[in-house]
């Protein structure tokens, strides 16, 4: 069967962190968002057809033209906005009668997803079938109302109300296309598949749903990043030490440091932490639980990272802490510069989404920074702020407000 992968979002929610790049490749636990939705569907698929076109050469170079000797296919979403639009680009390439999956490629799930939407379809004898989750709270999604072993209707964003979620999984045959020629345009402006499935369904063609129990994250806000990383280290992480680490190192399992890492003496590192390849750790760090650091960093001495991820190539040199942040490509931090990430009054943080405040839920969170940002020394960051990629921060500013990218922000 072939897999068609949504990737050709512009994933604003996601800024700074996609500034430059599109969201699906952005490292979380130190590997591509996409090559986890890949190598999930791996087991069920013979052929991939992704949907690119914000900058989508990234994704391109990333991923090539095969995963495990199956080929990949790149297609650019046919003009207009939405997932419907994108599944639809794929119409050339999927035979008459002919079922595929279509996957968001900006979503982590596991395994059982896929079997079992492939298991209620076959067994049901649907014409088209999705994966829901139940929630208490489904104001972030799209609610999924079913009766007896079919979907009746799908509502977008149906409020604080609990319920069955669609995760942006489905399995669909090529009729879909014609009903996605019928879809019109929605209140903001994009064609939704979600539309499509109602009109599916007002035509009386059934819709199967499997109620998958694992763990499913939407990567649409920074803090989804942190949520992911956090489950992957928890989860998945195995111990193993192939870099360097010197006598008086201490590491606490489960901690994984990539070939040519050097961990310095003094480092106190508490699992499950990941590193990358050639990176430099310390001496005399602390490099706290959840943390992913990528390849060819710089961590150094009097340095403590917690619940974090900083990606590759950029440095914590000299005297900072960093906790609940996410560090973009090729960034570095001046000597004493700190991420605050507690509120005094311990409210909920909150953060700049699209130009609205949108709350997080998290009682800790720190900054988030984009890519290539030079950070001067004693910088102090509030919780919940951005900084935009190619921002030069001078010494000393108090980074309050969010910073905007290709600025120089000085005291
Ligand atoms: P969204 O997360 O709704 O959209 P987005 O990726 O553009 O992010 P943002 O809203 O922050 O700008 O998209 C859900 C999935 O569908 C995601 O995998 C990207 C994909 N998609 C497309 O392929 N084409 C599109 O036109 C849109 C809107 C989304």
């Amino acid at each position: 069967m072939k897999a068609v992968i949504l990737a050709a979002g512009k994933g604003e929610r996601l800024r700074p962190l996609t500034d430059d790049r599109p969201k699906v490749v952005l490292k979380v636990a130190n590997k591509p968002i996409i090559e986890y939705v890949i190598e999930t569907l791996d087991p069920f698929v013979d052929e991939f057809i992704i949907i690119v076109r914000y900058m989508k050469e990234k994704i391109i170079k990333l991923l090539g033209d095969e995963f495990h000797g199956k080929p990949i296919t790149y297609v650019e979403q046919v003009e207009g906005e939405g997932t419907a639009k994108a599944i639809y680009s794929a119409k050339e390439y999927i035979e008459d009668g002919e079922a595929f999956f279509a996957v968001n490629g900006d979503i982590y799930f596991e395994e059982d997803a896929i079997r079992g939407l492939l298991h209620v379809f076959r067994k049901k004898n649907a014409d088209a079938a999705l994966v829901v989750k139940a929630f208490d709270d489904l104001s972030q999604f799209g609610l999924v109302e079913v009766e007896g072993d079919f979907v009746i209707r799908i509502k977008e964003k149906p409020g604080k109300v609990s319920g069955f979620a669609n995760l942006g999984i489905y399995l669909f045959k090529s009729d879909v296309f014609e009903f996605i020629e019928k879809t019109e345009v929605s209140e903001r402006g994009e064609y939704e598949i979600t539309d499509t499935l109602n009109l599916i369904l007002s035509s009386g063609k059934k819709i199967a749903y499997y109620e998958y129990r694992g763990y499913w994250n939407d990567i649409g806000r920074p803090w989804n990043l942190l949520e992911v990383n956090e489950y992957i280290l928890k989860t998945k992480l195995k111990h193993s030490i192939r870099g360097q680490v010197e006598e008086g190192a201490v590491i606490v399992p489960p901690v994984e440091i990539g070939e040519g890492t050097i961990v310095r003496s003094g480092s106190y590192i508490i699992g499950p932490v990941k590193i990358g390849r050639n990176s430099r750790i310390g001496p005399n760090c602390f490099i706290r639980p959840y943390t992913s650091i990528g390849d060819n960093c710089h961590i150094g001495n009097a340095v403590e990272i917690k619940n974090s991820i900083i990606m590759d190539n950029s440095n914590a040199p000299h005297l900072n802490y960093v906790g609940d942040s996410i560090i973009g490509e090729n960034t570095n931090l001046g000597a004493g510069t700190i991420t605050a990430n507690l509120r005094h009054d311990n409210k909920t943080i909150k953060v700049e989404v699209k130009g609205k405040l949108e709350d997080s839920g998290r009682r800790k969170l720190g900054a988030i920074i984009g890519h290539n940002v030079k950070v001067g020394i004693n910088v102090s960051i509030y919780p919940g702020r951005k900084i935009g990629s190619n921002a030069f921060i001078g010494p000393g500013v108090v980074v309050d407000k969010n910073v905007p990218p290709n600025v120089l922000v000085v005291v």
